[in-house]
């Protein structure tokens, strides 16, 4: 089923399909039909927020493969989040894999922002 239709994609004791359902407290900054933007717990820049989809895909990498119109919406939105809240520029983090530091597993965009974000040197 796809996040088009009535009951998104949801897997059990998953943290982010009850902040998408309402049944978790998380402050939502904006949504649209296919995800949900939420501040992060513990932000790291003075933009911090989550782009969920709301249907469950584990990482963006099966987010991809599954349904890539959904990962284009999830962009969308976290550009919004950037225009509405910040200078619409952005950084885009999808923590992938567990060594990678990703410890909720389904797929989330960090949108950071609001200060001068350093180079990345990998
Ligand atoms: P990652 O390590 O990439 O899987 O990021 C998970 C993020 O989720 C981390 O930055 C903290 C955030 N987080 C964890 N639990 C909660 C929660 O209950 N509410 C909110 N708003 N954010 C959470």
């Amino acid at each position: 089923m796809s996040s088009n239709e009535s009951a998104p994609l949801t897997a059990p004791d998953c943290l982010f399909c009850r902040i998408v359902a309402g049944a978790v407290p998380a402050t939502v900054v904006a949504q649209s039909s296919a995800a949900v933007a939420f501040r992060d717990i513990d932000p790291q820049a003075p933009l911090h927020v989550l782009v969920v989809p709301r249907d469950h895909h584990a990482d963006v990498a099966q987010l991809a493969a599954a349904d890539p119109a959904l990962l284009a919406q999830v962009v969308s939105l976290a550009e919004q989040v950037a225009s509405d809240e910040s200078s619409g520029q952005f950084r885009l983090v999808f923590n992938t894999g567990p060594s990678a530091g990703q410890s909720v597993f389904h797929v989330h965009a960090h949108v950071l922002g609001g200060v001068e974000l350093g180079r990345i040197n990998a």
